[in-house]
């Protein structure tokens, strides 16, 4: 029976994929942790604890104590935060991914570990319109070299030590569930909380700015698809591409005019902007394709209909789109 820790299961993909998982294996054999309480759903369905992957001894007793099978490790500064407190990002993103790889080295019970890298591992001399699985990756910002860092010991400890860590470069995600976590795509997110809030948005990039992105759920199916595929079928052991939709922040904006006509639209590039201008534009997930059948269903139309009934309802409102 599969014992799952999930480390960050207050975040945007924890407070998601806690959910799912509950779902397939049970919901006792499910822990949910972070530094912050998660969602009432997630407190009220199984197990959870405050728990910091920073601090080992707790770590290495929580994961013995619960006989703990598979880790997903998601907890991390973003792109964003992260140029602002450059030391502390590397500190946290780097030593809380090697103290879950270092931990399944040492306990057997521990037979599979999942890590998100990002298509943040791409700099400005990576090919920006579909990007290969295989390419330059040269990050210029702190949460990317974090990133490339991380699949670098990823690989590493499967190839030195055996440790079946398996993870994704995941393009932008979007989900309304919670609110958006300082990151460089999560304008996004931040569009549709405007746009049912105040009908205006104030964009931090320029509307030509195009992104890979992808809905939550496709992400959701995405991870635990990867997490159960047979570890022989799996060729990629630094992070898989996941490429998903590109839109630009005057496309979501067009879309959210068809269902919310008297939205309006301002644009105001900061900080964030210069980031996004290192990351690719598009990316090409063929290997992902071929090695576990990735499948993508919820495109951009689909996804704003999704997001506007999703924080209409989180803020009580009556409106069906
Ligand atoms: C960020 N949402 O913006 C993350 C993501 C591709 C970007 O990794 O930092």
């Amino acid at each position: 029976m599969e014992r799952i820790l999930i480390i960050g299961a207050a975040g945007q993909i924890g407070s998601e994929l806690t959910v799912e998982l509950r779902k397939i294996y049970g919901n006792e054999n499910v822990f949910a942790t972070d530094l912050k309480e998660p969602s009432e759903d997630i407190k009220n369905s199984g197990p959870w604890e405050i728990l910091d992957v920073l601090d080992v001894k707790r770590l290495v007793h929580f994961v013995i104590r619960h006989k703990i099978t598979q880790i997903y490790h998601l907890a991390a500064v973003l792109s964003g935060n992260a140029e602002k407190i450059p030391m502390q990002a590397w500190h946290i993103n780097m030593e809380g991914l090697l103290n879950v790889l270092d931990l399944a080295k040492e306990i057997e019970d521990v037979k599979r570990i999942f890590w998100p890298s990002s298509i943040a591992v791409f700099g400005p001399s990576t090919p920006k319109d579909n990007t290969p699985q295989t390419t330059i990756a040269e990050p210029t910002t702190v949460y990317g070299i974090t990133k490339l860092a991380g699949e670098r010991w990823c690989e590493y400890y499967w190839k030195r030590y055996g440790v079946d860590a398996r993870s994704i470069r995941y393009p932008g995600l979007i989900s309304y569930k919670t609110e958006p976590g300082g990151g460089t795509t999560d304008y996004a997110v931040e569009i549709f909380y405007e746009a049912i809030r105040q009908k205006h948005y104030t964009c931090f990039l320029k509307e030509d700015t195009y992104l890979p992105m992808m809905y939550m759920s496709d992400a959701i199916k995405a991870t635990i698809q990867l997490m159960q595929t047979e570890q022989d079928k799996i060729t990629v052991r630094s992070a898989y591409n996941l490429g998903g939709m590109s839109f630009a922040p005057k496309d979501v904006a067009e879309k959210i005019k068809q269902y919310i006509p008297e939205f309006t639209i301002d644009y105001k590039p900061d900080f964030r902007q210069a980031i996004a201008d290192t990351w690719p534009r598009s990316i090409d997930d063929s290997v992902a394709r071929r090695d576990w059948n990735l499948e993508i269903d919820v495109d951009l139309d689909k996804m704003t209909k999704i997001m506007l009934n999703g924080v209409a309802e989180k803020f009580g409102k009556k409106l069906r789109f």
